[in-house]
């Protein structure tokens, strides 16, 4: 995977992103939640399994001190393939690099699939800092260890040709679970991820995550930390380990999911497609109310 990948933008352009205008401007009437951490990965831009809007509303509605992108934020392997990029991947880099321009610490931590930017290890792009892995201290003074996550296919995966096999199944599930949600978007159902539904129905996956899991767990207690966070198998999720907290924080393409931690350290796995729902509802509510 040496090969080098062309981006939409030149990588050096991104420190001065804020100063371009979004497509879809921010929303200046909400009053942005604020956690004292944020996790996301496995955005996947540049790619149509990418659920943008979704995580365009997170952005507009969360805001944290600090911020990890922890991995698989661009998909380079598509985007070889076949350059997608509409203006809402655009509006989602915009985003973040507005954040860091008004202070929220950002560290990234390229996975496989965005892998051309380990290349800039150590450097800093307007406030984005790019590391290979970070330790964070929580507000309770746990150390935990953020890392994408791929280091470990070797182990969990036997062959690389199936993770390619799996790497084009995977899109082919995408591209269904796409037309699912356009269709349910349609008949005005709220979104469901077929993908998620099929992975735990499908006892090899479930095998597969739960052997992750414990791998990525394993390879926390032997660097010493209490913990650790990684993204990169698409599945949010919190287990208690052999004394190791082990946290995902999901994707964007499938669950739309981010991990926080509150004030006092407690962590908890947002589900955006819920909140979206549960807003909604209230919303609806409230105009039937002021209706009635
Ligand atoms: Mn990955």
């Amino acid at each position: 995977m040496g090969t080098v990948t062309k981006l939409p933008f030149d990588a050096a352009d991104l420190a001065d992103f804020h100063a371009s205008q979004p497509h879809r401007p921010e929303r200046g009437d909400i009053v942005r939640r604020r956690y004292r951490t944020v996790w996301i990965s496995d955005v996947h831009l540049g790619t149509r399994g990418c659920n943008a809007d979704m995580l365009i509303d997170f952005l507009d509605h969360v805001d944290s001190e600090t911020m990890y992108l922890v991995g698989d934020i661009f998909d380079g392997w598509q985007l070889k393939k076949k350059f997608y990029w509409p203006a809402s991947h655009n509006d989602i880099v915009w985003r973040i690099m507005k954040r860091a321009k008004r202070g929220t610490r950002i560290v990234y931590i390229p996975g496989n699939h965005d892998e051309m930017f380990r290349q800039f290890t150590g450097l800093d792009f307007g406030g984005v800092k790019i590391k290979r892995q970070a330790i964070h201290t929580t507000a309770d003074g746990r150390r935990l260890l953020v890392l994408h996550g791929d280091e470990f296919d070797a182990i969990t995966l036997s062959h690389r040709w199936l993770a390619h096999a799996g790497d084009a199944a995977y899109h082919l599930m995408m591209t269904l679970n796409r037309w699912v949600n356009v269709y349910r978007r349609v008949m005005r159902l709220p979104y469901w991820s077929l993908s998620k539904y099929a992975k735990h129905k499908v006892k090899n996956a479930v095998e597969f995550i739960s052997k992750f899991e414990e791998i990525v767990a394993h390879e926390a207690k032997a660097r010493g930390v209490d913990g650790v966070i990684a993204g990169h198998i698409h599945t949010a999720d919190y287990r208690r380990i052999d004394g190791i907290d082990y946290y995902n924080d999901g994707d964007w393409v499938e669950g739309c999911t981010a991990l926080v931690e509150h004030d006092d350290g407690r962590m908890e796995i947002l589900h955006w497609a819920d909140e979206i729902r549960a807003r909604e509802a209230a919303e609806a509510a409230a105009t039937t109310r002021a209706a009635a």
